[in-house]
């Protein structure tokens, strides 16, 4: 009850903010734009990770509020960049349960037209796991966010139970490969099998493929030797405040 009363004042107060980790070329180091994770600024405790508190929104329905807030705030850093010239994307998590909140597209809707954002530039990333509950018209819902233009991104390919299915049901542009199958990509040769065939699936397909977890520059050189174009990792950033994520684009630009 008590956490109850601290998240509804968190959402009144503001302080679930977004953090930036870069997503960036592999042959290049050009940054192609952010994932935005999600941070709690609570009063005493600090700045708290998502495992803190996620399972906590989910339980008391607050998965919708929390997509607003974070989205809100992304359009307008959209809006920031974009006068500063810079035409990043950025993506953020969702959820089913966001997915199936009545008003989710007409939100989205709403926060690109209000802040000028071309739809390419925001993308929304589901994870698999959250597909699997099958919540009713996601399908409908990820092609209504297709006409408007959002890029859409499935979370932690490989993980699921029906990885393959999603690709057949949805409409994705992009495919996350799980960290897991990226950890020892230098090593294990079954680990380069499996990330070879999803990036001769993706091309198949017509998607784009980003790679998750990348910690080690010798990962990033497997990745780049084997064809993938993109990703993410520790090893070129971690995710970051919004001031420190703009200052890295300000060096690239
Ligand atoms: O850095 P990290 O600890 O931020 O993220 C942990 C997990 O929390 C990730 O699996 C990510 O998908 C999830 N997550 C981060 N931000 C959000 C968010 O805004 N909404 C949802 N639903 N999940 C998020
Ligand atoms: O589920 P999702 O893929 O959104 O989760 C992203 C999570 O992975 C976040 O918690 C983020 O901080 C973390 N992460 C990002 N890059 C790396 C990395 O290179 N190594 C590890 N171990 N975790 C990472
Ligand atoms: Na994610
Ligand atoms: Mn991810």
């Amino acid at each position: 009850l008590r956490l109850e009363a601290e998240l509804r004042d968190a959402f009144n107060e503001g302080q679930f903010i977004p953090y930036y980790q870069p997503k960036f070329e592999l042959k290049t180091g050009i940054i192609t734009g952010f994932e935005a994770l999600v941070r709690w600024q609570h009063p005493t405790r600090g700045l708290l990770k998502p495992h803190h508190f996620i399972n906590a929104i989910i339980n008391n329905r607050l998965s919708f509020e929390l997509f607003s807030q974070m989205a809100i705030q992304i359009a307008k850093q959209l809006a920031i960049w974009r006068q500063k010239g810079f035409c990043q994307h950025i993506c953020v998590n969702a959820d089913a349960a966001e997915f199936s909140h009545p008003d989710f597209f007409d939100m989205v809707n709403r926060l690109l037209k209000e802040y000028a954002i071309s739809s390419h530039q925001f993308h929304i990333e589901v994870t698999e796991s959250s597909l699997i509950q099958r919540h009713s018209n996601i399908r409908q819902k990820l092609n209504l966010l297709k006409e408007l233009g959002v890029f859409l991104a499935l979370d932690d390919f490989g993980t699921g139970y029906a990885s393959l299915s999603y690709l057949q049901e949805y409409p994705f542009d992009f495919i996350k490969i799980d960290k897991s199958f990226i950890s020892n990509i230098t090593t294990d040769h079954i680990q380069r099998a499996i990330v070879k065939a999803i990036l001769d699936l993706a091309t198949a397909l017509d998607m784009q493929v980003i790679a998750e977890g990348i910690e080690a520059e010798e990962q990033r050189d497997v990745l780049l030797d084997m064809g993938c174009q993109q990703g993410q990792g520790y090893w070129f950033g971690k995710p970051v405040a919004a001031n420190v994520a703009t200052e890295m684009l300000v060096k690239q630009y």
